[in-house]
């Protein structure tokens, strides 16, 4: 059976000129892709994206992080995609990240992390819609 999950690649790793090294390692992991595009986040986009962090202290940052240049949503699928592509990202700080995550190989701290994964399939549904409308995915 298989599973979707939304990445998005931030725009620290955008800017880093990584989006190729980026899919091709989410793609040899065995992701099939059913959506990508790059798009620029509108301050109410990314307040509504993370509004599940909402009262924590990092909020803001984040929301102004997340808007300081184009990102990269990708829509994924996969057998227990949520669970498989965090194991390939790593932990949320690099520095506790796994030898060979894309975290561990792209990301500079723990909020400039280079890539979102979602955290359930229920979210990862409502992620991917954030997105993407039905006609844009595989
Ligand atoms: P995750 O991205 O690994 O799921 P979350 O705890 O859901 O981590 O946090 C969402 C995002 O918020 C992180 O990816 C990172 O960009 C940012 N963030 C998390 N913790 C901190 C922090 O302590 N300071 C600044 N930014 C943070
Ligand atoms: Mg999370």
């Amino acid at each position: 059976m298989s599973n979707k999950t939304l990445a998005i690649i931030k725009p620290d790793a955008v800017k880093k000129n990584v989006i190729g090294q980026i899919v091709t390692k989410i793609t040899e992991a065995g992701f099939k892709i059913n959506g990508i595009k790059q798009v620029r986040m509108s301050k109410a986009s990314a307040e509504a994206f993370y509004e599940v962090h909402k009262e924590r202290p990092f909020y803001n940052e984040l929301v102004e992080f997340m808007t300081s240049g184009p990102v990269v949503p990708i829509a994924l699928e996969r057998e227990n995609a949520v669970a498989e592509y965090r194991k390939l990202i790593g932990a949320t700080d690099p520095a506790q990240a796994d030898e060979g995550t894309i975290r561990k190989l792209f990301a500079a701290n723990k909020a400039e992390n280079a890539v979102h994964g979602s955290d359930s399939d229920e979210n990862a549904l409502i992620e991917i819609g954030h997105f993407f409308s039905k006609s844009e995915l595989i």
